[in-house]
């Protein structure tokens, strides 16, 4: 039986075509800055985001706490959604590398709103400073949720009007575009910094890279080296992102199709809810009957690789990506009916 492996984007295998640009990609070290295909990845990315310049390494959590190094100092304070990955998901990284705390702001699916910035935000020096609001676009924890753009620009502008930095993770950025028909930079051009990943939809083997000004990025050069982050001959990475940028951006406009054809089926099997509306782009968030853990196990003994996922016990993710087809999306809802009704 083929497994059908749904937990994440990020378990996608690099094609033949991007495997060929990887064996054929001109490289240095990096460290030297000597990397030609870094080099040219990090003009291309900060091209794209409508910002100065860019800078690759290893992941997305890299890129984000690189971020909030950049922004933040000892005992200041970032509003975030509170199912934000950058709360949820880097190992405590906001506490254990800069001494900083979270903010946790209630959101819709993770989107939240400009007043909730400006009634977040401490003025009072018995409080933390705040210094910083993340956005995560799409939301991970919210299902693959779109940031609205003129939402996305009023919580900016609250922020800004605070005095607040700003900072994108746009680990699923790309899903965003598609999705809106708008460009990346839509949302990126607005922010201080913006962390996107090739590693997750893009379908690259691994790879990420951190967005700003030139200021920042200089800074944030020495901030990838302390966390040991800066590789020698990179451009073997840097390539398959490339390759990513050209070749597998709008065919993310499939995975979101074909995200939307697995909730059409899931919500007609009985014990099964799930409200297709929701699917944005590649994520479909299903509730189960039984707890999450019992459904991913008996989803797996169908060869139906899903994950548990935030917003309650009975929810469990599954995403699609450059390795599912239309038949393997009809595949997963008869081995769910199956799985079922065992
Ligand atoms: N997300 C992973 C897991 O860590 C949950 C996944 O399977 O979705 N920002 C966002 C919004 C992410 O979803 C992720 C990865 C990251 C950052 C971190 O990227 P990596 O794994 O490259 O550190």
């Amino acid at each position: 039986m083929k497994t059908i492996d749904l937990r994440s984007d990020t378990v996608t295998k690099p094609t033949p075509a991007m495997r060929r640009a990887i064996a054929e990609a001109d490289v240095g070290d990096d460290i030297y800055g000597e990397d030609p295909t870094a080099r040219r990845l990090e003009e291309r990315v900060a091209e794209l985001l409508g910002l100065e310049a860019a800078l690759f390494v290893p992941t997305g959590t890299q890129a984000n706490q690189i971020a909030m190094g950049l922004h933040c100092r000892l005992g200041d304070e970032v509003l975030a959604e509170g199912g934000s990955h950058i709360i949820h998901y880097e190992s405590g990284a906001l506490a254990g590398l800069w001494g900083v705390q979270p903010a946790p702001l209630e959101g819709e699916r993770g989107v939240f709103s400009p007043e909730q910035v400006t009634a977040a935000v401490r003025t009072d020096f018995i409080g933390p400073r705040s210094r910083l609001v993340s956005l995560e676009n799409t939301h991970n924890r919210g299902g693959g949720k779109v940031w609205p753009l003129e939402r996305f620009r009023a919580v900016v502008e609250a922020g800004r009007a605070a005095g607040l930095a700003v900072h994108l993770d746009g680990a699923r950025l790309f899903n965003a575009a598609v999705a809106a028909g708008v460009p990346a930079s839509a949302w990126a051009s607005l922010t201080d910094t913006t962390a996107v990943c090739f590693s997750k939809g893009l379908g690259a083997p691994a790879g990420s890279a951190i967005v700003g000004s030139r200021a920042l990025i200089a800074e944030a050069r020495r901030l990838r080296k302390r966390l040991g982050g800066a590789m020698r001959q990179v451009g073997v990475l840097a390539a398959g992102a490339l390759y990513a940028l050209e070749h597998h951006v709008e065919r993310l406009a499939e995975d979101h199709a074909l995200a939307r054809r697995l909730a059409a089926g899931l919500a007609e099997v009985p014990g099964v809810t799930v409200d297709p509306r929701q699917v944005e782009t590649n994520m479909v968030v299903a509730e189960f009957a039984a707890p999450q853990a019992e459904s991913v196990a008996r989803l797996a003994a169908q060869g139906v690789l899903v994950g548990a996922t935030g917003s309650s016990p009975r929810a469990v993710r599954l995403v699609t990506h450059l390795d599912v087809s239309a038949a393997d999306i009809d595949e997963v809802l008869r081995r769910v009916r199956q799985g079922l009704a065992g």
